[in-house]
Formats: structure tokens, sequence, C-alpha cells
């Protein structure tokens, strides 16, 4: 990628912060249309029971109270759709029970939507809710992941076994045979603990309906506005495209928690038509946790085959993963094509078998969260490796190196071709950034204070950049995954950018001003970057799989492309020249070889003054769109090294030193790259040592809704981390060079910080999360 501009690489402030930090931003809450009303969710307080009647009379005569619907009232349009299709290993579809906009006939999860109120205050709607009067039968609930196949109740009739499907991948027969001829087999039985997302913003949606177009408009915390306006106009509500216009302002945050389509802004749009007046909810936190889909929950069963040496010779998983009471719009591809793809790892493992189970339970749905499917097969891949490592006395970095993937590209067997890497790299510099070498000195100095210290590796690779549609589609990807970018070029050469992404934290209206500016040879202030709107953008598919730059942010650059094409032929009309003589460099139209040259703006203004140029050949204006399809995934990959200090009297662990070192191809901001792998590091070190949602497995209460029950990491928890981004393989099918980054701390991270427990302490395996007390039971 071309730095003369000096905009690339660069540590630019971001510019959204600005209004962020100073109150200015508008999120969905902030919006109070005309005429506005108040919608709230009457919500399951069982986790399965018949809905035996649903009585809302009283609430509908209450004060202020416009409306109240119930399940009855949708039953006769779809479902939640579910974007992935996954086969069962006999090539039957996996079972797809109708995921109801609210629950009729039966609820399934403690928080399933059961009514809708809408009155003329929050207060009075509040109020509303507690009158409806819900005869409840209670039915047996199914909790727990590893058992929910011989649980005896179901939570559908369609899928008596609660098992969605049963899906597999690699080389059964070949992957059995390593195993049992290798001279060592390392075996690990876990979890990997449920996660609840917990973004700063709430979700919240704003319905509007227009009697006069017969149209409407949704405001809603989300990451994908066209992607949420498709799956609900047309799966959903049947409500024609081009009558609906989704607008996410600014995001608090997602985290994946926000890319599906769910029933409370469905009903609703659905309501607000009904009503005759625009319905705002706002979840509380209390909801959120009730309610949001859910991340991770997989009981996993690990065995790594190995010759002495620690050469890798046969992987085999066995998963069963948990899809809570409803399949949300990407969750059958989580444990599939997200995880089981990327059990390869960094290494060169030749065979490999991976089985998943995924099942129903009644707990809340299950979906991507921050790394969705890679941070669960990193913990497996890193996690046994380790534990090889440990069995056979080899130093856990030097088994790594053993077994590095060295050339490119490197086919894996389960599905995947990695362009580029070099792993070494990152492992070598981890271990100075770590420095591991002083780790023996830091280790007995501990131990002097009756303290326990360890060192826990993990060399993560992902799949990222969300996603070549022909791979996708072949996989059971219902939509492309391609994205869209448009770039309007004004007269005074000043220029508007409308991408698909979408940005909810990720600081795309700084980096990406950064892209056009340097490609256009302009100011970043001549950069306006417009997102999350359906009706300004011309279609997206939105951000989660740090897709944004390397999908979105090449779209706006074909796009450039072509309004510099353009450009060079306004310009050689201005400079008498041929079209194939005009280069562009640095904001400036050039006849090649002469002193002859037009800056962008005179050609911008040109474009709009259309009698000076012939229009025989060129219509007027400057304003081109393109739409991107990567050829192939990127692979982010890189090391991490965690120290911790364990207090083995109190079980306390405290992570004392984090290191990473992340090989992201071309980076276009390394200030926001490093935000981007701090906050996935914290999310990790959250997850392996605070974060657990919990379900009594009798009642199926959520027993962690609140942050009173569940811990997610403080400042004081986490040290200050060493992070460095590599010089970097660039990718080398998209032309920025770029991998995404936003999700590779949340990958990376646990399993270093468990590896490092465990050596501290001298065990094979801890669960996570590594709570005090389970710390302290390990340590005695
Ligand atoms: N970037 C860069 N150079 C690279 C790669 C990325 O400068 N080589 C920049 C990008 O231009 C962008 C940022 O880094 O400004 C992240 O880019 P990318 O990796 O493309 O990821 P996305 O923008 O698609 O973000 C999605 C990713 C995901 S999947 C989750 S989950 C997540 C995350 O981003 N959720 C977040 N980071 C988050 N950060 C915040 N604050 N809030 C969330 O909800």
């Amino acid at each position: 990628m071309n730095a003369r501009q000096g905009f690339i690489g660069r540590p630019v402030t971001r510019r959204e912060d600005a209004r962020f930090l100073t109150g200015a931003g508008q999120y969905t809450d902030d919006i109070v249309l005309p005429r506005q009303t108040y919608g709230v969710f009457l919500r399951s307080p069982h986790a399965h029971a018949r809905l035996k009647r649903v009585d809302t009379t009283a609430a509908r005569a209450a004060p202020g109270v416009l409306d109240v619907f119930t399940g009855e009232h949708f039953r006769e349009v779809g479902g939640l759709p579910c974007g992935w299709l996954i086969n069962h290993v006999d090539g039957t579809p996996m079972k797809e029970p109708k995921h109801p906009v609210l629950a009729d006939g039966k609820v399934r999860y403690v928080g399933d939507r059961v009514a809708l109120v809408v009155a003329e205050t929050l207060e009075q709607a509040r109020a509303a809710l507690a009158l409806i009067d819900v005869d409840y039968e209670e039915l047996p609930a199914v909790v727990d992941t590893a058992d929910a196949t011989k649980a005896g109740a179901a939570v559908h009739d369609e899928a008596p076994d609660n098992r969605c499907y049963q899906w597999n991948i690699g080389d059964i027969d070949g992957t059995e045979a390593a195993i049992k001829a290798a001279p060592h087999v390392a075996r690990l039985t876990f979890r990997n603990n449920r996660l609840i997302p917990n973004a700063i913003e709430p979700r919240a949606a704003n319905a509007a309906w227009d009697r006069s177009s017969d149209s409407y408009t949704l405001y809603v915390a989300n990451q994908n506005p066209h992607v949420e306006r498709l799956l609900m106009c047309a799966f959903v509500l049947g409500i024609p495209e081009h009558k609906m216009r989704v607008v996410a302002p600014d995001v608090g945050g997602g985290f994946g928690s926000k890319i599906f389509l769910y029933g409370e802004e469905t009903a609703l749009v659905w309501a607000a038509k009904r009503v005759g007046r625009p319905i705002k909810w706002t979840a509380d936190r209390s909801e959120a946790f009730l309610s949001d889909a859910h991340g991770r929950d997989h009981v996993t069963t690990v065995e790594l085959a190995c010759e002495r040496d620690g050469r890798f010779l046969g992987l085999r998983v066995n998963t069963t993963a948990n899809l809570g009471a409803y399949l949300s719009t990407f969750a059958s591809a989580v444990p599939t094509i997200l995880y089981a793809t990327l059990l390869a790892g960094q290494y060169t493992t030749p065979k490999i078998a991976v089985t998943v189970d995924a099942v129903f339970t009644n707990t809340a749905p299950v979906d991507a969260y921050r790394g969705a499917g890679r941070p669960e097969a990193t913990y497996v891949v890193e996690r046994i490796v380790e534990t090889a490592a440990k069995a056979l006395g080899i130093d856990p970095a030097e088994i790594r190196r053993r077994n590095f993937v060295r050339q490119f590209p490197y086919a894996t067997p389960v599905g995947l071709t990695y362009d580029t890497g070099d792993y070494e790299a990152t492992l070598d510099r981890v271990l100075d950034l770590a420095d591991v070498a002083g780790f023996a000195k830091r280790k007995a100095a501990s131990e002097a204070k009756g303290l326990k210290r360890g060192l826990g590796y993990s060399c993560y690779i992902e799949a990222c950049g969300l996603a070549p549609s022909s791979v996708a589609g072949a996989l059971g990807a219902r939509a492309g995954l391609f994205e869209a970018g448009e770039v309007r070029v004004h007269p005074t050469g000043k220029v508007t950018v409308f991408t698909g992404a979408h940005s909810h934290g990720q600081g795309h209206e700084t980096t990406f001003a950064q892209l056009v500016a340097d490609k256009l040879g302009i100011g970043m202030d001549d950069v306006d970057i417009q997102h999350g709107d359906t009706g300004k953008v011309l279609f997206g598919m939105g951000t989660y799989g740090s897709r944004s730059l390397a999908v979105g942010g090449t779209a706006i650059l074909k796009a450039l492309d072509k309004v510099i094409a353009k450009g060079r032929r306004i310009a050689a009309h201005l400079m008498e020249a041929g079209d194939d003589d005009v280069v562009f460099e640095d904001g400036v139209f050039k006849v090649a070889g002469t002193d002859k040259s037009v800056p962008f703006a005179q050609v911008a203004l040109t474009a709009y003054v259309p009698h000076n140029f012939p229009h025989d050949k060129l219509e007027p204006g400057l304003n081109e769109n393109a739409f991107y399809d990567p050829s192939n995934f990127t692979y982010p990959a890189g090391s991490y090294v965690c120290e911790v200090e364990v207090d083995p009297a109190t079980g306390q662990v405290r992570v004392d030193r984090f290191s990473a070192c992340d090989d992201f191809g071309n980076v276009i901001n390394p200030m926001i790259v490093e935000g981007q792998v701090h906050g996935g590091v914290a999310q990790g070190i959250g997850q392996a040592l605070f974060e657990h949602g919990v379900y009594d497995p009798d009642s199926g209460q959520l027993l962690t809704g609140s942050f009173m029950d569940y811990a997610l990491p403080r400042a004081n928890d986490l040290p200050s981390f060493d992070v460095e981004t590599a010089a970097g393989t660039p990718c080398t099918h998209n032309p920025i060079g770029a991998k995404g980054c936003g999700e590779a701390g949340a990958i990376g991270s646990p399993p270093a910080v468990i590896n490092a427990i465990c050596d501290a302490l001298g065990v094979p395996d801890i669960p996570m999360p590594a709570t005090p007390y389970t710390v302290w039971q390990a340590a005695r």
C-alpha cells in the first residue's frame, strides 16, 4: 500500500471521540419522535412452561395504555430466521423450530417474550405490565450442555433429543488411526464457559410507521442495518423492503450481540402500524442479561496424538455446543464453520477430525460473541498443545515451533487455506516482550513470598474478514457476505463516503477517512464517512467477523479506483492529453513526462460543470460505487504470553504481565489497532478469570443476571499490556494487505491465562473461569 501521503500507518486520533466524550453522540434511546409512545415486554419467569392463558384485559384498560400484544397476534407472520443452514451428518437439514416474535403456546427460557405493552409513557407501560395475568404450566427444563441430548425432556417437539444437528469435518478414520498408533496422546475435557456480552449501551429500538406512504422507519442499536431490514421484511413481517428504512445511529458497542434480528424490534415495527404511533423500547440491564444472545458454552473432549519429539500426528475433537432455546441469526455457523475449521491452529497436524453436536436447551439463545467460534477453537488447540508439551517435557514455545506451518499457501485438513503468515516471527518477538528470559528470577521472588508464578503461551490463528460468499455459500450461508461502498465527490472536491460496514466502537470514521484521504491525496477533514442507514447507504452486510477494513475498506477502494479513472478522463480533456497519458499522484492529475497538471478539486468541479467536457464521452457528476466479495478469509495470527502470580492460600490470581505480538498484515492506524487488542485481551482475561453465565440446573433460572453475580474485569484486574503489531505479512488478496484485528485479543488470550495458572500450580487443568475458589481448590 502506498504510504506517500502519510495517512496510512499513522496513529491518527479518533475523530468520533469528540462527540462520544462530550455527550453529543446520538444513540437510539436519545431519539424522541413526534407522538412517541413506549413499549415494554413481559418476560417469562419460567425456563419452560405452557402458556395456558395470557389475559391482557386489565392491562389494556390501564391508564395510558394504547394496546397489548401477545404471541397470538404474530401467528400469521414468520419466525425469526437463521441465516446459516447446517446439514446433519446424514445429510438432512438441521432442526429449525419456529422462533416466534412473541412466545406462542410455550415459553422456552427465562426472559422469553410473552407480551408487549404500548403506552403513552414508560411508567404507564411498566405499570400495565404487572396487570397481565398469565397462567403458566411449568414443564421440566433442560439446561446442561453436556447432558442435553439425554435430558428426557424436549425443548422443541421437532427435536425430541434436543439435537439441532450433528456435524463433522476432517478425516475421522485417519485421525483414529493416528491416535491409535501414536507414542503419546494428550487428552482433556473442559467447558468453554458461557459469556453474556454486556455492551455499554443495551439493545434499544424505536419503530415508526408513516400512514401517508405506508412505510416504516426503525432506529435500532444494531451492527448491520441492511441485514436487519432484509431478514425482518423478507422472512418475518412481509413488508416490502423499499418500505422500510433501518437506521443504526451511534451504537455503544455490540461485540456481536447486536448482529442478530431479535423479536423485540420486530414486534415494535409490527405494532407501530397497529397503534399508528412510534414505539420506543430500551432494554434495562436485567433484560440485557436475560435476553441478549449469549456466547460460547461448549463442552469439549480433545485428544492430540504426538511423536515423543513433540511432532503432532492427529487431533480429534468432540464438542457439544449449546444453542439455547431457539436458533439465533448466525447460531448454527458458530460451532461449525467458525470453530471446527480453525482447529488446525498454527500447526501442520496432518490428521484432524471434529464432531459437533449442537443442542437446544431452556436458556437464552447463544450466538456470535467477539471471536465467535474462534476463541473456542483456540482454547482447544492451545490448551492441548500446552498439555502435550508438559507431558513430554518439551518447552511449550519449542513444541509450537516444531509444528508451525512455514509454507504458504497452506491448506489445512479442515477446509481453510492460509494465504500468508510468519508464526515464528511473532513468537520470537513475544518472548522478548514478555522477558521470558527473566521469568525464573521473578518466579523465585514470588516463591520467596509464598506465592506461585506461572507462564502461559497461546499462539492463535483466526479466519476473519467474513467472508468469501462462494465459500460461505458452499458451507450453508443463506446470504452473500460481500460489502458495498460509495464515494460521492462534491463539486468542491470534498468527499462523502458511504459504507455498508457499521462502526460501534471500532473507529471507522477515522480509519476509513485515512484510507480515502491517502488514496485521493486530500486532507482527512475533506472526507466524511457515513454508515448505518439503509436510507443513505446503497447496501451493506455490516460489521462482525473483523471484516470492515478488509472487506468494507476494499469496497471503498474499488469505488475510489472508479472515481480516479473517471477523473483521469476529465483531466485529460482539461489538459488536452490522451486519457492514457494521465496519471494520478499525490492528489494531482498529471500528464506523464510533462509539467502539466490539474488538482483533484478542479477535476471535481469540472465534473459538475458539464459544458467543460464532451457530453458524448462522459456523464456529469463524480459519484461511484462498488461491491467487493473477497476470495478468501484473512488470517491474522499472533503469539501471546501471560504471566500470573497466584496466592495458593486464597486462590487469588494476579495477571502480572500480558504480552502480545500480532500480525494484522498492513495496518491503517496502529493506535486504533492496539486499542482493539487491548479491549479483546481484557475480554479474554474476563472469560478466563471472572465471567460465567450460570443457569440453575433444576429451575433454569439465570443465576448470574446482574453485575452483582456476573463479574466483568475492572481496570485494576488488568496489568498494563505490552502489545505490539508485527511488521506483518500482508494479506495477499485484498489491495490494502490488511487482516482483521477486532477480535484477535479475545481469541488468543484465554488459553494463555489458563496455561499460566496451570503452570504456576503444576496442575493439568483448571476450569474457566478460574475463580479464587477453583484456584484455591486446585492449589490444594
Ligand atoms: N484496522 C487497521 N488495520 C488493520 C486492521 C484493522 O487500522 N490491519 C482498523 C480498522 O480500520 C477499524 C479497526 O481497526 O477501524 C477494526 O477493524 P476490523 O478488524 O476490520 O474489525 P471491524 O471494524 O469489522 O470490527 C468488528 C470487530 C468485532 S467482530 C467485534 S465483536 C468487536 C470489535 O470489532 N466489537 C467491538 N471491536 C469492538 N470494539 C468496540 N469498541 N466495540 C465493539 O462492540
